[in-house]
C-alpha cells in the first residue's frame, strides 16, 4: 500500500469525522497524519511491517493512529474509517471526492438539505436547492455541477504520473522478486512511459520462459493491493488495485519484448503511423515483431523494430505523432535533454517559508543529488502566514553567505520565490531584488482575475529588470486545478524578449504543461527546470519537469540550469545589469 493511499484514507477519517460533528483535536490530528504520511520518503507500510520502525516517531502521529496504521497495514483496512463509514451514509465519501466540495460543504448538504450522495446532489442542484444556500454563487454552482458531471467518468479516473510511479515501482519490484516466477525483463509501457501527466492504467509488459508465464500471471493476481482479477489469460492478465488504478500484464517471449514495448507503449495514433510506413515496406509490424510473410525480421529491441522501419529509435515521451517519425527518417531527431544534464534546482522552500526541512537539510539532499547549485526561493510577505519579510529575507541571505563559505563546488543562489500581487505590483523592492542572486516572480493569489488582468500581472513581471524568471506561468495543478486564464503567447514572446526565463515546475503542477513548453520553445523561450520541493523528498520531482521539457522537445540548449554555475549565473538577465 503507498503513501499517497494511507494518506487519502486518514483524510477520509478526519472529513468524516468533521461532518459527523467529531472531535475538533481529532479531526486535527487525522488531517496532520495524513499530511506526514504523504510527504513521507519512505513507503510507510515497509517500515510498519517490518516492525523495527516505531511510527510514533514521526510528526503527528500519536499511539492511537499508529494503530490504525498498523491495523491497516495487516488487514486492508483502517478501523476508524470502517466504524465511521458504517454509522454515516456511504455516499457521503463519494461526494467529498466531487472538485469544490470539502467536508465544511458536504457537512452543511448533509445536514440542512439530506444530501447524502451524488444522486441526492443531482437532484439538489436541480431543484435550485443549492442555489438558497448562503454563499453558493452562480460560479461556484456552475463549478459544483462540473464536479458531478464528472464523477459519471469517475471509473476512468486518470492518475497523476507522480502517484502512478509509486505503483509502478512497487509492481515491478514485486514481479521481480519473483519467487517460482522468474522473469527475465520488465518495463513499464503506455502512456507511463511516454510520461504523460496523468495515466489511464499501467501497462506492464514482462519476458520470461514460456513454461513459467502462467506461474507470472498467477503472482501478479496476488500482489497485495490487487482488489479484482479483472480478467486472466495464458499471457495476459488486468487487475484492479485498491486505488481504483487498473493494471495490465503481459507475458512474451524474449525475441518478442522490443516489439512488445513498441506496440504498448503506443501512442495508437504513433503506431497507426508505423504500421502504414510497415505496409509501404511489404512488411507486417504488430506486438510479436516485424514480418517479412511469416518471417520475423526484427522484434528483439525498439531499435530493431525502427530500424527494421528505416527508422531512428525514438524516445517514449515524443511517440504522439506529432511529427516525430519524419524526423526519425531523417535521422534529425533531436537530443532531449536528461536528467543527468540538469544541474541544479531553482524553485525550493524551506522551514522559513512553508517547507518542512531545514536550510541546512535541503542542502545536503540536494549536494547528495549530485546538483551544483540550488536557489533557495522562500515566499515572499504576500503568502499569509508562510511569507517571509524583507528583514527576514536578508537575514536568510546572510546565513546563506555564511554557509556558502564552507561549501566546495556548490554554491546556494539567494533567492526568492516573489509573489505578482493582485493589483500587478511586486511584492518586494526593486533594492532588495537587486541583492538576489536569482529571483523567481508567480502568482498566487487573485486567480478568478480576467484573462487581460492576468496576463498583465505576468507581463508586468517580465518587464522588472530583477525577475530572472516567472514560475509556474499557468498556475494550474494536476489534475484538478486549470490554467488561469492567459493569452499565453504574450507572455512567451515577452519572456523570450525579455531573456526572462519560464519554469517548468515539477511538482503535481507540471506547469508548464508540455504543448505550452513547445509554444513557448517556438517563440524562443529559455526555460528552468525546478522541482518546488517543500521537503527533501521532493527533491525528486526533477524527473517530472524533466519528463515535461522532454514532451516538448526541448533539448538541454533551451535549458539554462543545464549550464556550469559562472555560465548559468551569466545567462540570467540581472547579469547584464552589472
Ligand atoms: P492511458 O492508459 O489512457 O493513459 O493511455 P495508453 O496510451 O497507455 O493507452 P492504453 O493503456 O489503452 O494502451 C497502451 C498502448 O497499447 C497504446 O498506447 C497503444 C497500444 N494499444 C493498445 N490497444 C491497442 C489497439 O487496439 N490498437 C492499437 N493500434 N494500439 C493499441
Ligand atoms: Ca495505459
Ligand atoms: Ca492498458
Ligand atoms: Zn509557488
Amino acid at each position: 500500500m503507498q503513501n499517497a493511499e494511507i494518506a487519502r484514507l486518514l483524510s477520509d477519517v478526519a472529513d468524516l469525522l468533521e461532518i459527523s460533528a467529531g472531535n475538533p483535536f481529532k479531526v486535527r490530528a487525522y488531517r496532520n497524519a495524513a499530511r506526514t504520511v504523504a510527504d513521507h520518503p519512505d513507503p510507510i507500510a515497509e517500515l510498519v511491517s517490518g516492525g523495527e520502525f516505531d511510527i510514533t516517531e514521526l510528526p503527528g502521529i500519536g499511539g492511537g493512529i499508529a494503530k490504525e496504521i498498523t491495523a491497516l497495514v495487516e488487514t486492508g483496512t483502517l478501523p476508524q474509517r470502517q466504524q465511521l463509514v458504517a454509522t454515516l451514509p456511504p455516499g457521503l465519501l463519494d461526494l467529498l471526492r466531487i472538485s469544490g466540495l470539502g467536508p465544511k460543504r458536504v457537512k452543511l448538504f448533509h445536514e440542512q438539505l439530506k444530501v447524502n450522495s451524488v444522486a441526492d446532489l443531482k437532484d439538489a442542484l436541480e431543484k435550485g436547492l443549492i442555489a438558497k444556500l448562503p454563499g453558493f454563487g452562480p460560479k461556484l454552482l456552475e463549478k459544483i455541477r462540473e464536479g458531478v458531471a464528472d464523477t459519471a467518468t469517475t471509473a476512468q479516473k486518470r492518475m497523476v504520473l507522480h502517484e502512478a510511479e509509486q505503483y509502478a515501482r512497487a509492481i515491478v519490484e514485486y514481479l521481480k522478486a519473483g519467487g517460482g516466477a522468474a522473469i527475465d525483463e520488465i518495463d513499464v509501457a503506455g502512456s507511463f512511459r511516454r510520461r504523460k501527466e496523468t495515466i489511464g492504467d499501467l501497462d506492464i509488459v514482462v519476458t520470461c520462459a514460456p513454461a513459467k508465464a502462467a506461474t507470472v500471471i498467477q503472482r501478479f493476481g496476488k500482489f497485495s493491493e490487487v482488489t479484482q482479477v479483472a480478467a486472466q489469460g495464458d499471457t495476459r492478465a488486468t487487475v484492479r488495485l485498491s486505488s481504483g488504478l487498473q493494471v495490465d500484464l503481459r507475458v512474451v517471449e524474449p525475441p518478442c519484448f522490443g516489439a512488445a514495448m513498441q506496440y504498448f507503449t503506443g501512442s495508437q495514433a504513433h503506431n497507426i503511423e508505423l504500421r502504414k510506413i510497415a505496409q509501404a515496406k511489404k512488411l507486417k509490424l504488430n506486438e510479436y515483431g516485424v514480418f517479412r510473410g511469416s518471417t520475423c525480421i526484427s522484434g528483439r529491441t525498439e531499435q530493431d523494430v525502427y530500424a527494421a522501419l528505416g527508422l531512428d529509435w525514438i524516445p517514449p515521451e515524443m511517440r504522439e505523432n506529432r511529427g516525430e517519425i519524419a524526423l526519425a527518417k531523417a535521422h534529425e531527431l533531436p537530443q532531449l535533454v536528461t536528467l543527468q544534464e540538469i544541474r541544479g534546482d531553482l524553485q525550493m522552500h524551506t522551514d522559513a517559508s512553508d517547507g518542512k526541512a531545514t536550510l541546512a537539510e535541503m542542502i545536503e539532499a540536494a549536494r547528495k543529488l549530485g546538483y551544483a547549485y540550488i536557489a533557495i526561493t522562500d515566499h515572499s510577505p504576500r503568502t499569509s502566514m508562510a511569507g517571509q519579510t524583507p528583514e527576514e529575507i536578508r537575514a536568510q541571505w546572510k546565513a546563506i553567505d555564511t554557509l556558502n563559505k564552507g561549501l566546495r563546488g556548490f554554491r546556494v543562489l539567494k533567492s526568492v520565490e516573489m509573489d505578482i500581487l493582485e493589483s500587478g505590483k511586486l511584492d518586494l523592492p526593486d533594492d532588495l531584488l537587486a541583492e538576489a542572486d536569482y529571483v523567481v516572480a508567480t502568482i498566487h493569489y487573485g486567480l478568478k482575475q480576467t484573462e487581460r488582468q492576468l496576463t498583465d500581472r505576468l507581463l508586468g513581471a517580465i518587464e522588472n529588470r530583477w525577475v530572472d524568471a516567472i514560475g509556474h506561468p499557468t498556475g494550474r495543478i494536476v489534475p484538478e486545478r486549470p490554467s488561469y486564464p492567459l493569452d499565453f503567447d504574450v507572455v512567451a514572446k515577452a519572456a523570450a524578449n525579455a531573456k526572462c526565463l519560464l519554469e517548468i515546475n515539477g511538482s503535481e503542477r507540471m506547469d508548464l504543461p508540455d504543448t505550452l513548453a513547445a509554444a513557448a520553445k517556438a517563440h524562443g523561450v529559455r526555460f528552468v527546470l525546478s522541482t518546488d520541493a517543500h521537503n527533501t523528498r521532493e527533491l525528486g520531482f526533477m524527473k517530472f519537469a524533466v519528463a515535461v521539457a522532454r514532451r516538448a522537445w526541448l533539448t538541454a540548449a533551451d535549458i539554462l540550469n543545464t549550464r556550469p554555475l559562472p555560465e548559468f549565473l551569466k545567462g540570467l538577465r540581472r547579469s547584464r545589469n552589472r
